[in-house]
């Protein structure tokens, strides 16, 4: 199989071998009767991460940030979130399907919002108007092209939401991203959210997982909702044996894909009709336009797929691109030289 420099996504990257002897050698059990010692121990390490009571493994991160949905509200209640987020977008309608649930959708920029904006909001205890109950927020934020929230914002946020009566979920997919780009801990991020998802299969490398944290009461309602969904699963300490080895030995690494994704901004700056601002590329996924190459993004894509490289075409004419445990440092000047081929 020819092999490519997959720029799709971090979610494309293979457990290392030292990863697999980890989970070829996890002890296991039944982790519907709470009896998998390694599942156990990841949610343990995770909570204590995070600075929460409790965290439970659920199978994916669209999972996981609805999981929390569903157990943060009622159906006919109003969340409030920015209008490019993950979970509003890309997990094919599930807030409408499995919570019931109205969005709110507030621009933001780069993803992030305002706090003045959350504000006003909030819909007055009026019975025309739905009950807001949540505010989920983004970090590092993936169509923001990899943007951080400032902790300062977070905070601003959270005492927001807390004068009102409202809870926060952070889908932090790429948290640690954001925690090893700031020298922030997760668990100062985590402190302005009562729920965190987190996941293990994007920069940590691990095949499959994510987790959701928060308070002991929460995750038990979790529990059951994740039961209901089918996401109730047997011998999963062999997944969750990634996920400890990966926060043992991927978190520091994401400093070199941050490093890689800056690099890349950089040289994509020097190609004629491409827009990009290599000082927004805070972590590892970068967002940049071609209308001024003459091309669109899908034949940008389609040639740099030629030259053996991949990506993701945007609406828009934009392609994002977004580093990983599996693209070196040559992988990205092979990159870029495919580029310069492509675009001339
Ligand atoms: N993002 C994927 C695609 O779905 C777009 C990617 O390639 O970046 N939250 C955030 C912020 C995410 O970026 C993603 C995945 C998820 C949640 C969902 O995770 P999965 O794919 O495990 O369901």
């Amino acid at each position: 199989m020819k092999s490519f420099i997959d720029l799709r996504s971090d979610t494309v990257t293979k457990p290392t071998p030292a990863m697999r002897k980890a989970m070829a050698e996890a002890e296991v059990g039944d982790d519907v009767y709470g009896e998998d010692p390694t599942v156990n121990a990841l949610q343990e390490k995770l909570a204590k991460l995070l600075g929460k009571e409790a965290s439970i493994f659920a199978a994916s991160g669209t999972m996981a940030n609805q999981l929390a949905i569903k157990a943060h509200t009622q159906p006919g209640d109003e969340l409030i979130m920015e209008a490019t987020s993950h979970p509003y977008n890309f997990e094919g309608g599930a807030i409408a399907a499995i919570s019931g649930v109205q969005v709110y959708c507030l621009h933001g920029v780069r993803g992030i919002l305002d706090p003045s904006q959350i504000e006003t909001a909030i819909r007055p205890a009026d019975h025309h108007y739905a009950v807001t109950r949540l505010v989920c927020i983004e970090n590092t934020h993936n169509r923001g092209a990899g943007s951080i929230y400032p902790l300062k914002t977070m905070e601003e946020i959270y005492k927001i939401a807390k004068a009102r009566g409202l809870m926060v979920h952070l889908d932090g997919a790429r948290l640690f991203n954001a925690s090893v780009a700031t020298g922030i801990k997760p668990h100062e991020y985590a402190r302005f959210a009562d729920s965190v998802s987190v996941c293990i299969s994007k920069g940590l490398g691990c095949p499959v997982g994510s987790l959701v944290a928060g308070s002991r009461e929460f995750v038990d309602r979790i529990h059951r909702f994740r039961k209901m969904i089918g996401g109730g699963m047997r011998q999963v300490g062999i997944l969750a044996a990634a996920g400890i080895y990966a926060l043992d030995h991927h978190v520091d690494r994401l400093k070199e894909d941050h490093d890689n994704a800056k690099r890349l901004a950089t040289g994509l700056k020097e190609i004629r009709g491409i827009t990009v601002n290599p000082d927004h590329v805070e972590t590892n996924i970068i967002i940049f336009g071609v209308a001024g190459t003459g091309m669109t993004s899908p034949a940008v894509r389609d040639a740099m797929k030629n030259e053996g490289v991949l990506m993701n075409a945007l609406p828009g004419n934009e392609i994002r691109l977004v580093t990983h445990l599996d693209v070196s440092r040559d992988d990205i000047d092979k990159s870029l030289a495919a580029f310069r081929k492509v675009i001339r």
